[in-house]
């Protein structure tokens, strides 16, 4: 196989989280084992291509679906976590936790071993509060937060294959 020279390929990805107070319910629940959790919340890592009208909207096979060239996702959470490292072999790219603060998530993405490419590594910043409007607190009250629902925390990025190879580049296109 050889290099494909004078040629990038970009995919359109996002990463980031989505947090939401815990409701009564699941407070009740982790009352034994986690007594400390306020917030549920998502990490994850997913396409950003837009699918086209006839395609399917599906995460496997859909054009948001990075599968193809995404061989393993893994996250890093904060050392309170029990195996803070996790990794992610097939979409969703993603882990839910619960928790009670906020931290730095490192995501490492390796990719399918066709690529030839080493992996990528970037840091997130967990948010489970609200983004906080001037004069307002920077950690509002749970029942303030509970009140403005769902906090999403998203960067859009591109993955780039420098004069990918040949063999991978045709995995590339075909998707
Ligand atoms: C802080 N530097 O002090 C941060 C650390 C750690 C968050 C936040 C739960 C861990 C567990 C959890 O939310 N850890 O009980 O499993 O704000």
């Amino acid at each position: 196989r050889e290099r494909v020279k004078n040629l990038s390929i970009h995919r359109p990805i996002i990463y980031g989280n989505v947090a939401s107070v815990l409701s009564p319910r699941q407070r009740e629940q982790l009352a034994a084992t986690a007594p400390d959790h306020t917030h549920t919340w998502t990490v994850a890592v997913r396409g950003a291509a837009s699918p086209d009208k006839e395609a399917a909207t599906s995460m496997v096979g859909g054009a948001d679906d990075i599968s193809y060239f995404v061989k393993r996702v893994s996250f890093k959470l904060h050392d309170t976590y029990p195996n803070p490292l996790r990794h992610v072999e097939k979409p969703p790219f993603e882990v839910t936790e619960t928790g009670w603060g906020e931290f730095e998530i490192q995501i490492k993405i390796t990719f399918v071993s066709d690529a030839g490419e080493k992996p990528v590594s970037f840091y997130h910043h967990l948010k489970l509060h609200p983004w906080a409007a001037a004069g307002d607190p920077e950690i509002p009250p749970l029942e303030v937060a509970v009140k403005l629902g769902s906090v999403h925390s998203w960067q859009y990025d591109e993955i780039v294959f420098t004069e990918p190879f040949n063999t991978f580049l045709d995995t590339l296109m075909k998707n």
